[in-house]
C-alpha cells in the first residue's frame, strides 16, 4: 500500500491509524506548498488533487479521508476501530463525517489555507472564522463525549480524526473543552500517534 501525504496534513490521520492496525506501507510525500497536488503527474494519480491519498496493493485508487480510515479500520476487525455494534457504529461515522465535511472543510482550512477563502487582506479574519468554527465543532464533540477517555467509550477511527481536530486548535492557541483534551492526552499515549508524529518532523 502506498500513501501520499503532506506533513501535518489530514492525510497524518490515515499514517496513524495505518500504525495503529499494524499495517506497513509506503509514504510519498506531495509538498503542499508549493502547489505539487496540481502537477501532472499527481493528478494522473488522484484528479481530485488531495491527500490523503492511498494506492491499494491491486493499483486502485482510493480518496476521501472518512472513506480510506473506514477501510482500514474494516480490513482489521479485531482493532475495534470500527465498531461492530450497529449503533456505536453509525455514531463513529456520523462523528468522522461531522469532523471531515464541516470542522475540516470550514474551520481548519480557513485557519491554515486561508487564501482558498479570500485574498490576503482578508486573512486574518477568515482565520479568526476559522478559529470560531473550530472552537464550536469541538464543543459540539465535547458534549457527545463518552465519560471515558474515548469518544465513543472505546478507541475508534473517530478518535483519531478528532486528535488531530484537537492538534489544530492547540497549535491555533485555542483551549481545548475538557472531554477533547481528556482525549487528546489518552491519544498522546498511543505509540501509533507518537510514531506517526514524529515521522512528519512533529516530534
Ligand atoms: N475531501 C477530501 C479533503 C482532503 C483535504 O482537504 N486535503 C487537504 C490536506 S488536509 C489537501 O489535499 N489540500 C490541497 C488542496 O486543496 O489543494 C478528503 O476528505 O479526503
Amino acid at each position: 500500500m502506498k500513501l501520499y501525504y503532506s506533513p501535518g496534513a489530514c492525510s497524518m490521520i490515515v499514517r496513524m491509524v495505518l500504525h495503529q492496525v499494524g499495517e506497513s506501507f509506503e509514504a510519498t510525500q506531495i509538498d503542499l506548498s508549493v502547489g505539487e497536488q496540481r502537477s501532472s503527474s499527481f493528478l494522473s494519480i488522484n484528479p481530485k488533487g488531495k491527500v490523503p491519498t492511498v494506492v491499494r496493493d491491486d493499483g486502485s485508487i482510493l480518496t476521501e479521508l472518512g472513506t480510506i480510515l473506514t477501510w482500514i479500520a474494516e480490513r482489521h476487525p479485531d482493532s475495534g476501530l470500527m465498531p461492530r455494534e450497529h449503533d456505536q457504529a453509525l455514531r463513529t461515522r456520523e462523528a468522522v463525517e461531522y469532523c471531515i465535511s464541516t470542522i475540516h472543510a470550514l474551520a481548519t482550512t480557513r485557519i491554515f489555507v486561508p487564501s482558498s477563502f479570500g485574498s490576503v487582506a482578508e486573512e486574518e479574519a477568515i482565520r479568526a472564522e476559522g478559529r470560531q468554527r473550530l472552537t464550536d465543532g469541538l464543543a459540539i464533540l465535547n458534549e457527545q463525549f463518552a465519560a471515558g477517555d474515548h469518544f465513543t467509550g472505546r478507541l475508534t477511527i473517530a478518535d483519531f480524526m478528532i486528535f488531530w481536530l484537537a492538534l489544530g486548535a492547540l497549535m491555533s492557541g485555542l483551549q481545548l473543552p475538557s472531554a477533547v483534551q481528556r482525549g487528546y492526552e489518552a491519544m498522546m499515549q498511543l505509540d501509533s500517534v507518537t510514531r506517526a508524529l514524529a515521522e512528519e518532523g512533529f516530534a
